[in-house]
């Protein structure tokens, strides 16, 4: 069964070249565009969330621990006024607050 093996490595090899393709930043913080997908100028949980997954597989796929996954933000914690969207200015906020 060599041969399945193969080809099955084949496939995650394929799969992770198309995700690099598409590359996120894995450290840092990300520009509001790169989670407003829909440009609508506000971040959506659905948004936030495929971001964050997104992140995390190019983090497995690189090899790298999960280290920080614990205390990555959760969308509530960027969304101050709790209205169920991200603003500009959330954001801002929360990156501001992280970097000092
Ligand atoms: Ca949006
Ligand atoms: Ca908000």
């Amino acid at each position: 069964m060599k041969t399945l093996k193969f080809v099955t490595a084949c496939f995650y090899l394929i799969g992770a070249t198309l995700l690099i393709a598409e590359t996120l930043p894995t450290k840092g913080p990300l520009p509001f565009s790169a989670y407003d997908k829909d440009n609508n100028n506000v971040i959506t949980a659905k948004e936030f969330d495929a971001i964050k997954q997104q992140r995390m597989t190019q983090k497995a796929n690189n090899g790298k621990m999960m280290r920080n996954v614990g205390n990555s933000p959760t969308f509530l914690d960027i969304d101050t006024n709790n209205d169920g969207i991200i603003t500009k200015e959330e954001l801002q906020v929360h990156q501001q607050k992280k970097d000092l």
